[in-house]
């Protein structure tokens, strides 16, 4: 008889409340065995959690954004008969396996340890993969340690090269017995990186050792030729996918996303080396994967949208003085991909103003002696943020969101602000949560917190993540008006320079007031030209009446 099982989130380390990043399926999928379902990402690493079995999904108990924790429900997933039946004689199927892995002992399998006997306990050692041309890759991660148990495709450590980051999966389920690395250090592919315990009885022993001599990146390549669609063209995606430019297993390779991201692009044939990420740290995502093929589709199957375009030419510097090459810092690495895919993506205009802080200042400069008092610098910026909140108030299309479709305004209800800090690694956007519940003190202790933080280097992601409107402040530095670039998925962000005292005519007179340089970039597929202009004038306003902004 048909059974229905309750899919729960298997052991994921020390993790709890992890975001789901993607839900891969929808109640009615059918599933295979093995299928990922739910993406979760720490702010460690991404990973997925698969069908226990084959079978269809009845109902979703999860959906992008909830967070989960170990042994939490996210599907139920009914059993076909036969599929019952199958599940029940899996431990005999597993039996008659052992046979064929040791017969692939003899092969020369450098694997280890694998007796035949599938009873479990067979210690093997996970091997960095292909990884492309790259030799000596950093760890940045461990993302498990001795005796952590792993399912097949958890991530174990996160490399880092100077194009992506990129995850090592295990190849089985198991325990891992020693870990043979340590953040910091350098592998190619082939170096050992961990021994497994692999699980007894495993369910799917052989594949699972096939697995384990090809890693994932070369399985993928592996799987190319099957997948490439070029010749059938029957399928929908295949037809599209024949327009989209092919696929360079080089930056395939290397691009950062999660195993199950890599699968759906090799289904539709997406080149992920061509695909800007949208997730934590520049990871793709599935909705990066069908934005890049609506994209391309959309624009009559030629990749001008923003992720093909002409690359600038490589030029030997060499051959015109003496030069020196600087790897870029890591911060330079993660931010530039993202700043490059907002700027793409979004058409950006920007809104140039003035706002009189004659007053403010004067604010300010009264203030500051009752900030000193609980331990805040009061700079101009706590003042800015809580006027930016009180516009994002009487303008809620700023405080918005474009859902991945472009086809609706994601309205946010809550406030919160994120600040560039300028740091010797790079910029970062840390985030100010809930501005409009705290007082210009508050918002000053934190900016901050935050900005030591960010100088040495010590931000979480969650510092980070969450942000609704984005300031840019060069006022400390000097200059006037520039065009930041709005932090998508985000919609707008205020850029302010160095406030300078300037005759501004009142009537009759032309009276010195100091005045402040905002520009307000801003995505004009969701505000118009008249609604920025509109913003900035009432961000001037609140500025200059400045009763409203201690509170
Ligand atoms: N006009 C005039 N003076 C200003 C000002 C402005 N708009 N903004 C700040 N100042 C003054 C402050 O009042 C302070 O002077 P006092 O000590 O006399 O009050 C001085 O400049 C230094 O301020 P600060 O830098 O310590 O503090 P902040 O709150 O202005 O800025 C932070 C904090 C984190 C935003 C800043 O340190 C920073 O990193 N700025 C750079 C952001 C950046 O790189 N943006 C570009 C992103 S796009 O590449």
């Amino acid at each position: 008889m048909a059974k229905q099982i309750e899919i729960r989130v298997p052991d994921i380390g020390d993790f709890e409340g992890v975001e789901i990043i993607d839900v891969l399926v929808s109640a009615g999928d059918k599933v295979e065995e093995e299928s990922p379902l739910i993406t979760l990402e720490t702010d460690k690493a991404a990973m997925d959690v698969p069908a226990p079995q084959a079978g269809t999904i009845k109902e979703l108990k999860v959906s992008n954004g909830d967070k989960v924790s170990e042994g939490d429900v996210v599907a139920i997933l009914e059993i076909a008969d036969e599929d019952v039946a199958a599940a029940e004689e899996k431990p005999e199927v597993a039996d008659d396996s052992s046979d064929d892995e040791a017969t692939d002992d003899s092969s020369g399998s450098d694997d280890a340890a694998e007796s035949g006997d599938d009873t479990g306990g067979k210690t093997i050692e996970v091997k960095v993969p292909d990884i492309g041309d790259f030799d000596n890759v950093e760890i940045i991660d461990l993302l498990v340690k001795a005796g952590d148990e792993v399912e097949e495709e958890s991530p174990l450590i996160t490399l880092e090269t100077d194009k992506a980051a990129m995850d090592v999966p295990a190849p089985q389920a198991g325990t891992i017995k020693e870990l043979k690395v340590k953040t910091g250090d350098t592998v190619s592919e082939g170096d050992v990186i961990a021994l497994l315990e692999t699980k007894g009885g495993s369910k799917k022993s052989k594949p699972a050792e096939e697995k384990t001599e090809k890693e994932p990146a070369e399985q993928e390549k592996a799987e190319a030729p099957r997948q490439e669609p070029k010749s059938s063209g029957t399928s929908k995606a295949a037809a599209g996918s024949s327009e989209l430019p092919p696929i360079d297993e080089k930056s395939f390779t290397s691009a950062h996303a999660s195993p199950s991201v890599r699968k759906f692009a090799r289904e539709l044939g997406v080149d992920l080396g061509r695909v800007s990420g949208s997730g934590v740290k520049g990871r793709i995502t599935h909705e990066d994967v069908k934005g890049f093929v609506k994209s391309v589709m959309s624009s009559g199957g030629v990749a001008t949208a923003g992720t093909g375009i002409p690359a600038v030419p490589s030029v030997d510097f060499a051959k015109f003085g003496e030069v020196e090459t600087r790897p870029l810092s890591r911060i330079k690495k993660i931010s530039g991909p993202r700043l490059q895919a907002a700027w793409l993506n979004a058409p950006h205009v920007t809104q140039h103003d003035d706002a009189d802080i004659t007053d403010l200042e004067a604010m300010r400069k009264a203030l500051k002696s009752d900030a000193a008092t609980v331990d805040a610098k009061l700079t101009p910026l706590p003042f800015l943020i809580k006027a930016v909140v009180h516009a994002l108030k009487e303008f809620p299309d700023f405080n918005a969101s474009l859902d991945p479709a472009g086809e609706n305004l994601v309205m946010k209800k809550y406030f919160h602000i994120g600040f560039a800090v300028d740091t010797p690694g790079g910029l970062v956007v840390p985030v100010i949560k809930d501005a409009d519940q705290k007082d210009v003190f508050q918002i000053a202790r934190e900016l901050a917190k935050l900005g030591e933080k960010a100088r040495e280097n010590k931000l979480k992601a969650a510092d980070m993540q969450g942000g609704c409107f984005s300031i840019s402040s060069l006022g400390s530095i000097g200059g006037k008006y520039f065009t930041p670039i709005v932090n998508a998925p985000e919609v707008a962000i205020l850029g302010v320079s160095k406030a300078s005292m300037q005759p501004v005519w009142n009537g009759s007179e032309f009276e010195p007031r100091l005045m402040l340089p905002l520009s307000l970039s801003y995505d004009h597929r969701v505000i118009d030209g008249a609604a920025a202009a509109r913003f900035t004038t009432f961000l001037g306003e609140v500025l200059k009446e400045c009763r409203n902004l201690v509170l």
